[in-house]
């Protein structure tokens, strides 16, 4: 009995390491695990101590060296020291105020937010320099320099200089004051109203790490459609409170302002942005805010959209809602986002109807107002054309709004990495002149207000995202706010080698695995430019067949109209001419189907099934394979996620094989589905050597969900 115990407790010893390392993905990317080999002589001779200035420093300095102190610690295994003087393998934090003698660099070239990483000599030392303009930028500065140890960079040779190329980069929460979350996939939302302010639940900490390690600097806590009580004296409190917690981390808070709330809260009838009561109401609203958040950043509003109210409701239109209430934020320097997602039931084209509503409105908005525009002119489809807005209001500093949560993507089981589609709508060229992300930058047209916004994905599940991969998304998100030009592979494989391993074989697999997943669910939903053909409300699983909602653009046979004759939205010169909202010489690629790019032929063409395609294809040919590659794509993500079993943790590799399978089958779910509907309308045999759909399109077709996900507001 007692050599038994002897051996469960040696068997104990064994088995603990593992179990203490079990990994669910909490940490996110900011792991610090212990580097191995070469890298850790580098990091242990490099980072033995941290240079700061004698005293003692903002909380933003404070925060800067104690993730510096966290992360060197657990990736070295010894605490750096922290010292006023310089020694051999410091780490020096400095800006212009505080630099030690012989720190020479371009200040001006760092920006306000901006950093640069050096290895350098300093009194004859070798040292490492972290330097920027303000501590928020030492905050980021450090997070880099963390992020190059973490990612395997040369620490004795670093020479790495970054400036955020958009002003504000902010997440965007659709969340609910009852703490649901619209198209919410991670569990409820992590800002636990009801016991805030009292309690500060220390995830908000980690939330702000998490931020702040990539840049984003502003938060918009509550959902556009929003509620009036969030502006009530007791939210406020709770809002101040998250504040308080964020900004030593550069972190602003924002909120989202429902239009009638002069109406609903303070009791006026009505809510006429024209009408100097209101106009008084949103200015002492706005005093009462500043006075408890005094770095408010501001309001998102979505208004006269999907049923919320707003100054059509009066008969004004959009600049005079949006500049009413920057009037009431300009004395505090706050901003007014003021978003363009709007569709009216009548519009003859729903992708046309924002460009319609906005474009005249050019020039017109205060000088404190930024038009959020989605990227593409529908609603966050696997693949759209980017928004014609873009470059088409020259006068109006124009926003991107993108979806960092997967609403039409699968969720958060199916892989899907955003970094591609977010590069894509980027590098889209606008024919004005410049790419989408030059407008956004504002150098196009030359615009200090600069705005990049993802609709987050985070939650109290406790990986975050509620998958591994879905973290990537946030992180792509957020890198490429900071810098829209970063290539999405390098972006990824960053994220990789921080959250699961950095050594480069086992890194580059899991990255092209990744960067793959986008175009492959784009070819199992909606391949050749189809799109708008998921369920009814949840978003989820296919639904081509759906005709029966009250609105005509909220069906998918609106949006495919694939009959006997052929398939796809004519939006070119013979149908809604929504094409002309381009650039002519965009108008003119996207208008001719020969110059179309395949990947958006259905967005602007109504073709006939036997349309020729580059491929040597017929159209009907060319659709079955894209879906069949899309389910293809998925299995062999599987495969190559197996195959790197040995290189992950037991927890997370075997979590994320259980999505793909899931990812597998539902793949197969979309292709199945939609084949099975568009070989029924069109009345066309299956290609040769192609394979059935599991099931008759009516068992599809009775398939429900009524218990579906994120469907909060
Ligand atoms: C917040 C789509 C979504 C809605 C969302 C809306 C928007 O319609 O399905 O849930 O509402 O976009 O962006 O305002």
């Amino acid at each position: 009995m007692r050599t038994m115990g002897k051996w469960l407790w040696a068997l104990w010893l064994v088995l603990l390491p593992a179990w203490a390392a079990a990994e669910d993905g909490h940490e996110l990317w900011l792991r610090y695990r212990p580097l191995q080999g070469q890298a850790m002589v580098q990091l242990q001779a490099g980072a033995r101590s941290i240079v700061v200035p004698a005293q003692p420093g903002s909380p933003t300095l404070r925060a800067a060296v104690a993730e510096l102190q966290r992360g060197i610690t657990a990736m070295a295994g010894r605490e750096p020291v922290l010292a006023t003087r310089i020694a051999q393998g410091a780490l020096v934090l400095a800006t212009p105020g505080s630099a030690p003698p012989g720190v020479e660099l371009r200040w001006d070239e760092l920006g306000r937010e901006g950093w640069l990483l050096r290895s350098t000599r300093l009194q004859g030392r070798p040292v490492t320099l972290i330097a920027a303009n303000s501590e928020a930028g030492l905050l980021y500065g450090s997070f880099a320099w963390l992020r190059a140890a973490q990612t395997g960079a040369d620490l004795s040779r670093l020479e790495q200089r970054s400036v955020p190329k958009v002003g504000l980069r902010l997440l965007n929460h659709w969340d609910n004051l009852d703490r649901s979350v619209e198209r919410g996939y991670a569990g409820a939302s992590i800002w636990d109203w009801w016991k805030l302010p009292d309690l500060l639940d220390p995830r908000y900490v980690d939330y702000a790490r998490a931020n702040a390690s990539l840049g984003i600097n502003g938060t918009v806590l509550n959902n556009v459609n929003a509620k009036a009580e969030s502006l009530t004296a007791p939210f406020l409190a709770k809002a101040a409170a998250l504040a308080d917690v964020f900004r030593p981390y550069g972190i602003r808070v924002y909120l989202s302002a429902r239009f009638s709330a002069p109406v609903e809260l303070g009791g006026l009838k009505t809510a006429d942005p024209l009408d100097p009561a209101v106009r008084a109401w949103w200015r002492a609203k706005a005093a009462e805010i500043y006075e408890r958040i005094p770095d408010f950043g501001g309001f998102l509003v979505k208004a006269n959209s999907e049923g919320q109210p707003g100054p059509q409701d009066y008969g004004r239109h959009h600049a005079d809602g949006a500049n009413m209430l920057a009037e009431a934020l300009a004395p505090h320097g706050g901003v007014v986002m003021w978003r363009a997602f709007v569709y009216a039931p009548d519009a003859k084209d729903r992708a046309a109807q924002a460009f319609a509503e906005f474009q005249p409105l050019d020039g017109k908005f205060a000088p404190n107002v930024i038009v959020q525009v989605k990227n593409g002119p529908i609603d966050f489809q696997p693949r759209e054309p980017f928004h014609p807005l873009f470059g088409a209001m020259p006068k109006t500093p124009l926003a991107l709004e993108l979806q960092i949560t997967k609403e039409y993507l699968g969720f958060s089981t199916h892989l899907v990495h955003l970094g591609p589609l977010f590069e894509e709508v980027l590098q889209a060229d606008t024919g004005h002149g410049g790419t989408v992300a030059r407008v956004v930058d504002g150098r196009l047209h030359g615009h200090r207000l600069t705005a990049i916004a993802g609709v987050a994905n985070i939650g109290t599940d406790r990986n975050w995202s509620g998958s591994q991969f879905d973290q990537a998304n946030w992180y792509a998100f957020g890198r490429l706010a900071w810098d829209p030009d970063l290539p999405a592979a390098a972006v990824a494989r960053d994220w990789v080698a921080q959250t699961f391993t950095a050594r480069p074989a086992a890194r580059d697999a899991i990255a092209r695995l990744m960067l793959a997943s986008r175009e492959a669910v784009v070819d199992y939903m909606t391949p050749l430019g189809l799109h708008h053909l998921m369920g009814t409300g949840h978003h989820h699983g296919p639904a081509p067949w759906v005709d029966n909602l009250e609105r005509a653009d909220w069906n998918p046979v609106y949006f495919h109209r694939a009959g006997r004759d052929g398939i796809g939205f004519d939006r070119s010169a013979t149908g809604s001419n929504a094409v002309a909202q381009y650039a002519p010489s965009v108008a003119r690629r996207f208008g001719d189907p020969r110059t179309t790019p395949p990947e958006l032929l259905l967005w602007f063409h109504h073709l006939p099934w036997d349309h020729a395609m580059p491929s040597g294809r017929t159209l009907w040919a060319e659709l079955v394979a894209r879906y069949d590659r899309g389910v293809a794509t998925v299995a062999d993500m599987r495969r190559r996620w197996a195959a790197l079993e040995p290189d992950i943790d037991a927890a997370r590799h075997a979590e994320v094989a259980a999505y793909l399978a899931v990812q597998e089958g539902e793949a197969r779910w979309w292709r199945d589905a939609c084949i099975a509907y568009f070989q029924a309308v069109s009345g066309l045999p299956l290609p040769p050597g192609v394979r059935p759909p599991a099931q008759p399109l009516e068992a599809y077709k009775a398939m429900r969900f009524p218990f579906a996900p994120g469907r909060g507001g």
